[in-house]
């Protein structure tokens, strides 16, 4: 085990915002080419993040005011954050789970009836790596962690296990990371008996490294709004990248939920390489910068200090 230091958790908060940040402008596209990805980079005066920041945002500033994850409270920092800035982006779910906690639902039921089964979105991951950063030091208290601050919005088994992944994965990366191997990082999933889509697509993932067929990864691994369609591929998009900046790249490339899918690996590689490796050109121009890095240095405050 590795020293575990401050800038990996600023670099894993602020490359979840520039993953989401960066890959917004694509989001839905079918293909991406390498260097569309720079060029609207560099013309844009300011990288604007989306809902995939705004909530991962909520849950940190929950955590701290908390000391740990309280549902009620967690659901209402969404709601109030939601309230301040209903365009960022949403998906369909999550503001009408809102509307129904301000009509008097409880948090703990309102998600389970606006998609049957609950949704299984990728809105509960993209948004969790606070919660990896702050159970860094206790693995098993990472799934119900997870759950928890799941339970919110998505309530669907294939949401919330996406969201054990994407926080085991960070506290994996703040653990080991950059001095331990990456390829690890399945072995220490396999400890979190997940359900046999995010087994299979994770066991997948060592043959399609070793081709990087970008068409091949998508069919395979997916690179969609459902959990399990997107939340392996920010896995293989981390195992494959081999600098924080080849990460988000790559993730974006894949096209299709792209933002959210260059959050997750953004985080992921964040908290591996550190915030020394998130190029400055990139970082220079990212919107609330200073206070996102301030929500990582107080979780890190809180938990290693
Ligand atoms: N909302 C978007 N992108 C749309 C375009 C945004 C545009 N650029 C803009 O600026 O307005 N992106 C964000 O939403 C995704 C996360 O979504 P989340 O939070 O999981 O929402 P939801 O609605 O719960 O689930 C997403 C969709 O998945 C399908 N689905 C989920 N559960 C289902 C079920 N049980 N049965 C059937 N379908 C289910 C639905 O289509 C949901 O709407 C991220 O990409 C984020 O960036
Ligand atoms: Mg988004
Ligand atoms: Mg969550
Ligand atoms: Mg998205």
């Amino acid at each position: 085990c590795t020293k575990v230091r401050a800038e990996k958790f600023t670099g894993c908060l602020l490359g979840l915002a520039l993953g989401d940040a960066l890959g917004a402008p694509f989001e839905g596209r079918y293909t991406v080419r390498g260097g569309e990805i720079e060029k609207i980079a560099s013309s844009l005066e300011l990288l604007r993040y989306t809902d995939d920041t705004h909530m991962a945002i909520g849950v940190a500033e929950s955590l701290i005011a908390c000391r740990g994850l309280d549902g009620e409270h967690m659901a209402k920092t969404f709601v109030r954050n939601f309230r301040k800035e209903p365009w960022r982006g949403y998906g369909p779910g999550p503001p009408e789970v809102f509307r129904r906690i301000e009509s008097g639902i409880p948090w703990y039921s309102a998600a389970e009836e606006v998609f049957p089964g609950g949704s299984y979105g990728n809105g509960a991951a993209m948004r969790i790596a606070p919660v990896g950063l702050f159970y860094h030091r206790n693995p098993e208290k990472i799934r119900e962690a997870a759950y928890l601050c799941s339970r919110i919005t998505h309530t669907h088994p294939l949401a919330k296990d996406g969201a054990v992944v994407i926080a085991a994965a960070v506290a994996f990366a703040v653990v080991y990371g950059s001095e331990g191997r990456r390829s690890d990082l399945l072995d220490y999933l396999s400890a979190f008996s997940l359900p046999e889509v995010y087994r299979s697509k994770l066991g997948k993932i060592p043959e399609l490294a070793l081709r990087g067929d970008r068409r091949e990864v998508v069919r395979e691994l997916g690179n969609g709004v459902e959990a399990f369609n997107s939340v392996p591929t920010a896995v293989y998009c981390f195992l494959t990248g081999d600098s924080f900046e080849k990460t988000v790249t790559g993730a974006i490339s894949l096209g299709g939920d792209c933002d959210t899918i260059a959050a997750m690996a953004g985080a992921i590689a964040g908290a591996w390489w550190g915030i020394e490796a998130i190029p400055s050109r990139w970082l220079e121009k990212l919107e609330n910068a200073e206070y996102i890095k301030s929500l990582a240095r107080k979780i890190y405050k809180l938990t290693v200090d």
